[in-house]
Order: C-alpha cells, then sequence, then structure tokens
C-alpha cells in the first residue's frame, strides 16, 4: 500500500482521515516516522504555513506528505485572528485569546465570521491546495463545553447553537476541516 504522511500528530485528525482512506492508503503520522522536531510555520497565510509543512516532511523524510493549517476570520477584524488564532492574545490560553476577540468586535455591528482550513498535498513532486469554509457569526457570551479554540462563539449559518453546544458527529459533519479533508478524499480517490 502507499505511504502517505499526514503533518500531525493529533490523534483525533490522523483518525478522522484514517477512517476513509485507510483501505487505500498507508496513513501516517509526524510520530510514525518519528518526526519530533517542530515544523517552522513562518508565514502569514494558512496556505504558505500548510505548504511549508508539507513541504518539510517531503524534503527530510522522501516521503508524500498533507499537511492542514486552520484559523478563524472575523470580517470587521479584517479577517483576524486568521493564521493568528492560536496565539491571538500572545499565547495559546483560549480563555484570553477569546477574551480579546470578543472586546476588539464589541463596537461592530457585523458580527460574520468563517472558519477556514487549508490542505496542502505534495504527492510526486506536485502540490496541491484544498479549502474548506464554514460561515457564521460570533456571539458576545460563550456557549456550549464542547469542541476547542473559539467554538463557544461561533455560531455556523442555518444553526441556532454554537460548535461548542454540537455533538463532535454533527460538528465534523459539517465543520471547516471536514469540507477540506473531503475534498482531499475526492482528489486522492481519483
Ligand atoms: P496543529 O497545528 O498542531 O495541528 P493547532 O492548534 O495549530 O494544531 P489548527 O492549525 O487546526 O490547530 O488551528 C489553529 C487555531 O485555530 C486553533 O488553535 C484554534 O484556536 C482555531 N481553530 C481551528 N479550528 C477550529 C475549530 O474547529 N474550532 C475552534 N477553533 C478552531
Amino acid at each position: 500500500m502507499r505511504k502517505l504522511v499526514f503533518a500531525t500528530n493529533n490523534p483525533n485528525k490522523i483518525q478522522e482521515v484514517n477512517s476513509i482512506l485507510g483501505d487505500r492508503f498507508e496513513l501516517l503520522s509526524l510520530e510514525d516516522i518519528q518526526c519530533f522536531e517542530d515544523i517552522p510555520e513562518d508565514w502569514d497565510t494558512l496556505e504558505e504555513n500548510a505548504r511549508q509543512k508539507s513541504d518539510y516532511v517531503v524534503e527530510h523524510f522522501g516521503l508524500n506528505c498533507f499537511a492542514d493549517d486552520s484559523g478563524l476570520e472575523v470580517e470587521a477584524l479584517n479577517n483576524e485572528p486568521g493564521v493568528y488564532s492560536a496565539r491571538y492574545s500572545g499565547s495559546r490560553d483560549m480563555d484570553r485569546n477569546i477574551q480579546l476577540l470578543l472586546e476588539n468586535l464589541k463596537d461592530h455591528s457585523n458580527k460574520k465570521a468563517r472558519f477556514r482550513t487549508v490542505i496542502s498535498l505534495h504527492m510526486d513532486g506536485a502540490n496541491y491546495l484544498f479549502e474548506g469554509i464554514v460561515e457564521g457569526v460570533i456571539i458576545d457570551e460563550l456557549k456550549g463545553d464542547g469542541g476547542f479554540g473559539y467554538d463557544p462563539i461561533f455560531i455556523p449559518n442555518g444553526y441556532d447553537k454554537t460548535f461548542a453546544q454540537m455533538t463532535p458527529d454533527e460538528k465534523n459533519s459539517i465543520s471547516h476541516r471536514a469540507i477540506a479533508v473531503s475534498k482531499l478524499v475526492d482528489f486522492l480517490g481519483q
């Protein structure tokens, strides 16, 4: 079976993709290939960071690879925090990141936001990008305790609850990551 690296150590992400692709590719995590270094993410777009990660694995390990990068883009804040979502307040503390976002947004009437995932695939010498987007709005109080990151303040369009109030299956069936992954899977299945 062909080997394909998913440049993450997040077991949930690996499992999600493996359940779809497992019969066609031997999916390997960074741990599986003994890559324990911090792969640089030096750029200021999701596309460039995802590509940097997939290129890094191809260059250093000689295996085909894909990598993802995601962020929350708030329209009234010029699409911030975007690529800086994990460290918006200068730390990885999500309570602080959410509070800063709500503070910055409080005088804006436009609450539109979207989650965006970009997957970069580097396969057999060629690069491909796949994008997944979920549009929605930011609410000014936290609701729900599922999910992670900005989920408690994000309501996807067409729903009356936040990502954090959904079951994992419910969120995974509509999420930005799921949309990008399904595009990747369609491509690999060809
Ligand atoms: P890895 O790069 O190690 O996989 P990460 O935390 O950087 O983990 P992502 O690149 O997927 O994860 O996302 C960056 C940040 O964007 C993440 O830390 C969250 O704050 C936010 N984010 C991404 N997807 C999210 C989601 O589905 N729900 C809530 N917040 C999300």
